[in-house]
């Protein structure tokens, strides 16, 4: 019997913990509902404060105001997904001070009303980045694509960022250039328009005048004076998270490397060592992102959850398919380059050593049967993850039952 994210065997009395299954959700105007999250097997889910503005603090009373709506379902709110990192603390200009205070307070309201896993990232400006975002799969569904060859194109003839062309090779410059006089009008706004989009939360993509006005504000931090900020950062909230029962997670690069000039500096083993090491307490954690880590090939994926298996907060199940020209698209969950068996089998060695159950969501999910008619955030619709929740969760089970 499963019970609380605890599966009961009767006949030997041994219980094994299982993850917690959990489902993002965007907020009330979120396409997918509540019900639809609960239909899909989960306890809990995992959101954000999306109308407050990056900075401000989210107060007691809007976070019981989103609990509420949440528990009259029969939910538990478990992860905030994201408390955002202003880009004033990114790069400590402006009003940092006053944010990183800001950020202090959110996370002790936070944890007074029990909520106490709050996942973070650190990309300067664009959160994740794909050059598709409805791919269509051999079986029909759509699914989220990186092309290398459309990044650089959208960069040196969209975007037009100076000085691009002295980050990639001849060759790459060439194929880029083939692949922008091949593609219409349309397709090229496509792609800006995708290749933008970088928040999750929100359907409104930047202008190549707003990322070109962004972009030079980083002109001077590289990847070492952004560490170092990320540090600071850590080191000023993290006493406080501890303080309160808290535990942070931050997120992976997606994809995990430097993009438009912009240092990117949560992408590989040493720098998850590196942030984990800064502030050496528990409260400073992981949100293990598979599909993040997974899209570079020297990342290995089972040897970095062994190291860190004791810092992961927050999972996130995905999986990637890269090919050697750096293109990647997300796969269904138990295919692609990350081997998903291997993964859960860990999760639950891990969950039984540390005697808690780790919140997962299935991260993503193809576009597929009736939500190809309905518009949702990209990756976002309901059923593919439904799909991927009801694999991970019987994956799990399976190995489950079968170490007792
Ligand atoms: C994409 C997400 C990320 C993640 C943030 C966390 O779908 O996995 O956008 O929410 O990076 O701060």
């Amino acid at each position: 019997m499963l019970k609380h994210g605890v599966l009961f065997f009767k006949s030997t009395e041994m219980n094994i913990i299982m993850m917690e299954q959990t489902m993002r959700w965007f907020g009330p105007n979120d396409a997918v509902s509540l019900w639809d999250i609960k239909q899909a097997g989960c306890t809990s889910v995992v959101t954000a404060l999306h109308h407050i503005p990056v900075g401000d603090i989210w107060t007691i009373e809007e976070i019981e105001k989103r609990k509420k709506i949440i528990e009259e379902v029969g939910l538990k709110w478990s992860v905030v997904e994201s408390l955002p990192v202003s880009e004033d603390i990114k790069k400590q200009t402006g009003n940092y001070l006053q944010h990183i205070e800001n950020y202090k307070t959110s996370i002790q309201n936070l944890a007074a009303c029990d909520v106490k896993v709050i996942t973070y990232n650190f990309m300067p400006i664009l959160d994740w980045l794909r050059t598709d975002v409805s791919y269509t799969m051999p079986d029909g569904s759509k699914a989220l694509y990186f092309n290398r060859t459309a990044f650089v194109a959208f960069d040196l003839f969209l975007l037009n960022r100076p000085n691009a062309a002295t980050e990639y090779n001849n060759d790459e410059i060439e194929k880029a250039k083939l692949f922008i006089q091949s593609a219409s009008e349309e397709e090229k706004k496509k792609l800006l328009n995708n290749a933008m989009l970088g928040l999750p939360g929100s359907d409104i993509a930047f202008t190549p005048q707003q990322v070109l006005a962004a972009l030079k504000n980083y002109e001077h931090i590289d990847a070492n004076k952004l560490k170092q900020h990320l540090f600071y950062f850590l080191q000023q909230v993290v006493p406080v998270a501890e303080a309160c029962g808290a535990k942070l997670a931050i997120h992976p690069d997606d994809p995990p490397y430097a993009v438009l000039g912009l240092p990117r500096i949560v992408s590989t083993e040493n720098d998850l060592n590196d942030l984990l090491n800064a502030v050496p307490s528990n409260a400073n954690g992981l949100c293990f992102c598979t599909g993040s880590l997974g899209a570079r090939a020297d990342n290995d994926i089972l040897s970095m959850l062994h190291k860190f298996s004791d810092r992961i907060h927050f999972l996130h199940l995905r999986n990637t398919k890269r090919d050697e020209e750096g293109n990647f698209f997300e796969a269904d969950h138990l295919a692609g380059d990350t081997d998903m068996y291997e993964v859960v089998k860990r999760v639950v060695q891990i969950q039984q050593q540390r005697n808690i159950s780790i919140p997962m969501r299935p991260d993503h999910g193809h576009q597929m049967l009736d939500d190809l008619k309905k518009t949702t955030y990209p990756g976002y619709s309901a059923i593919g993850r439904l799909r991927g929740l009801a694999e991970l969760r019987g994956l799990e089970l399976g190995i489950a039952k079968s170490i007792v």
